[in-house]
């Protein structure tokens, strides 16, 4: 668990390898600079029981925060933006960020299912089936929209926000399953995985124990294999 002083509370995450909703909810607290300790579980493994108990809906993220507990990842990025400006400032640039991430929070299944998050592992060319390939069409031009209309790097301008967040898991895959994606695209993932808080996520997850690796998110897959 990560020691922080004078702590107001804690954020529960699951194996930073694999939790892609983690991934967000952290983001978005540390984006914020909450005084949260982090507690991380081991997906699907036996510790699985004792942490559900915590978690309202037996899900993680879950962040407890001033004796508030908040569950769902989009629900902590709201709570965290409205302690920090992770939103952007004009009215109609929020307001197409939000509906960007409410599409990442309800939609993209044909891409999540096919190129499950795994941060680490040998999969170049894999998992391109019609539906994710679909997603990752929808996906290229939100972005290459919201890059063009802010100047970037990030989507929504100089500094790495909400929407940021929320789509990071999906650069993330994009790194691993290296699917074809537009240049402003490949620009948006090197910026957001050059950004210290994604290094620092990658380092950790490169700590965590061996025990939690997942046989199914690990193999490697080759260029052309199906859903993985
Ligand atoms: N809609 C939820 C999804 C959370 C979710 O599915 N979390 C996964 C990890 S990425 C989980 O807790 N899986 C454990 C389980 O279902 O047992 C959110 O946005 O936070």
């Amino acid at each position: 668990m990560t020691e922080v002083a004078e702590s107001e509370g804690k954020l529960l995450i699951g194996t930073r390898r694999y939790s892609s909703w983690s991934l967000r909810g952290w983001l978005a607290v540390r984006l914020a600079g909450l005084k949260v300790e982090e507690e991380v579980v081991g997906l699907y493994t036996e510790a699985v029981p004792a942490w559900k108990r915590r978690a309202p809906a037996g899900k993680v993220p879950v962040l407890e925060h001033r004796g508030v507990t908040i569950w769902e990842s989009l629900a902590i990025v709201e709570y965290c933006a409205e302690l920090a400006p992770l939103w952007p400032a004009e009215r109609a640039a929020r307001a197409t960020a939000r509906a960007m991430s409410s599409e990442m929070h309800a939609g993209f299944a044909g891409l999540r299912s096919a190129m499950t998050m795994s941060l680490f592992r040998q999969a170049a060319g894999a998992g391109r089936t019609p539906e994710a390939l679909a997603d990752i069409a929808r996906i290229d031009s939100l972005w290459n929209t919201a890059l063009a209309a802010h100047g970037g790097p990030f989507l929504f301008g100089p500094e790495m926000g909400a929407a940021d967040a929320m789509f990071a898991p999906v650069v993330c895959r994009f790194l691993t399953y290296r699917p074809e994606i537009s240049a402003p695209a490949q620009a948006y993932c090197a910026a957001v995985r050059a950004h210290p808080l994604l290094q620092a996520w990658y380092a950790a997850a490169e700590r965590e124990p061996t025990a939690w690796y997942l046989p199914q998110f690990e193999a490697p897959l080759s260029e052309g294999e199906g859903a993985g």
